[in-house]
């Protein structure tokens, strides 16, 4: 049996992950391929308990280093209890949002230094990496205004204009230091020309996967 796949979605607050999320799950429904879905920070109960943790509004200040460990201590439960046994199986697993997002949040969001996420990172996932990232490109003010118009906002997305500019910038990094493993799609157009980049995206990249 074929080890599963590892597939991230990454990008700015509201620009358009799990709507886009869902357009990649039809496309491996309709491949035959089984998957499941899950996100970070989360992805089992602990993870999520986690998860509502960090993204609490709340009056007392978090320190950047308290949000980097809780976001690695949610990683190393989603990892070991559900990332790993999933891609044992065989099965695909999609995850909305993993450690390119704490590079740009934490790393460059929040300025810790990448030396210290790079050491948590190899602690928590060793040599595991996704096969493939789509990152959803668009400036941070129509992601924010989307996010808006949506629901109330949690304490990340309430950081401020220029901590979101510095999480694009931070993606923008990333892509230039991986770029055989990211796929970058513009997700500032209209939704059915988001939708058409993401297909044809997964068109090029999915079968060299198989
Ligand atoms: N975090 C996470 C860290 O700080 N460090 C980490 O290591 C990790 C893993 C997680 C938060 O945690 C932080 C980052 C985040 O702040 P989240 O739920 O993943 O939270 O992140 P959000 O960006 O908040 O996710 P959202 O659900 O808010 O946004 P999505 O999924 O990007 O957007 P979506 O699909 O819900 O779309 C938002 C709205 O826009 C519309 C949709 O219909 C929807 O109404 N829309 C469009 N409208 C017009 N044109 C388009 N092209 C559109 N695309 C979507």
């Amino acid at each position: 049996m074929n080890r599963g796949k590892f597939i991230t979605l990454e990008g700015v607050e509201g620009v358009g992950k799990s709507t886009n999320l869902s357009y990649l799950t039809d496309y491996l429904a309709a491949a035959n391929i089984p998957f499941v879905v899950t996100r970070e920070p989360g992805g089992t109960p602990l993870a999520e308990e986690i998860r509502a943790m960090v993204l609490a509004p709340r009056d007392e200040p978090v320190a950047p280093l308290a949000e980097l460990l809780m976001v690695f201590a949610a990683r190393a439960q989603h990892i070991e209890q559900f990332i790993v046994p999933h891609l044992d199986a065989g099965t695909w697993v999609v995850s909305d949002r993993f450690t390119d997002a704490t590079y740009a949040y934490q790393g460059c969001g929040r300025g810790i230094d990448t030396a210290a996420i790079l050491e948590l990172e190899r602690l928590v996932q060793g040599a595991m990496q996704p096969d493939l990232t789509l990152y959803l490109d668009c400036p941070p003010e129509i992601g924010m205004a989307r996010a808006d118009a949506r629901a109330a906002l949690d304490r990340i997305e309430t950081a401020g204009m220029d901590f979101m500019n510095r999480v694009r910038a931070g993606y923008l990094a990333r892509i230039s230091q991986y770029p055989q493993r990211f796929v970058t799609i513009d997700a500032s157009v209209a939704l059915p020309q988001v939708k058409a980049q993401l297909i044809a995206a997964l068109d090029a990249r999915i079968g060299s996967l198989l």
